[in-house]
């Protein structure tokens, strides 16, 4: 049994409801138990700045999925949602990543945890602040400490 942390993203096509469709579908993987989610809120986009705003999220997931059985059941639900990838950090319809598993460091061909851009991405920590105020990442970085570097630029969207 682990912990995974998933964030979500999306920027096309109704992007709340993406994310909201997505979290149902998060609460019906095999195997597994959605925990809690965070709010969803309005981000300004990481990477090329003519592309439009996205809604992001946090869940927390406890699954008896391996790893990669989680990332092959992830990226099965963005295929379903269609996603459309335009550009490399470009947008699209739904992006499911692997945040952290558990204590985890994995680095293998097809997985990276913790997400490696994780903990410079206000749109991922400030969602994962919300639900889980006391983590750390595997290196001993407090979700409190890398609040401190990183500015607060989202927009949480009333339930
Ligand atoms: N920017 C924001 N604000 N939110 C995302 O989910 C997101 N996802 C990405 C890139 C293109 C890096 N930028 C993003 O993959």
């Amino acid at each position: 049994m682990s912990l995974v942390y998933i964030g979500l993203g999306a920027n096309l096509d109704q992007p709340q409801q993406q994310l909201e469709q997505a979290l149902i579908e998060l609460a019906q993987l095999p195997n597994s138990k959605l925990i809690t989610q965070s709010s969803l809120y309005h981000s300004k986009p990481v990477g090329p700045q003519d592309q439009p705003d996205y809604v992001n999220a946090v869940a927390l997931l406890e699954t008896e999925l391996s790893p990669l059985k989680l990332l092959d059941a992830l990226q099965q639900l963005e295929q379903d949602h269609g996603r459309i990838r335009k550009r490399h950090w470009g947008e699209r319809t739904l992006d499911l990543d692997i945040i952290l598993i558990d204590d985890l460091v994995i680095n293998s061909e097809r997985l990276t945890v913790p997400h490696p851009f994780a903990q410079q991405r206000s749109f991922v920590i400030y969602p994962l602040f919300e639900i889980s105020p006391t983590l750390s990442f595997p290196n001993g970085k407090s979700l409190e400490q890398l609040l401190t570097e990183l500015d607060n630029d989202l927009i949480r969207i009333p339930d």
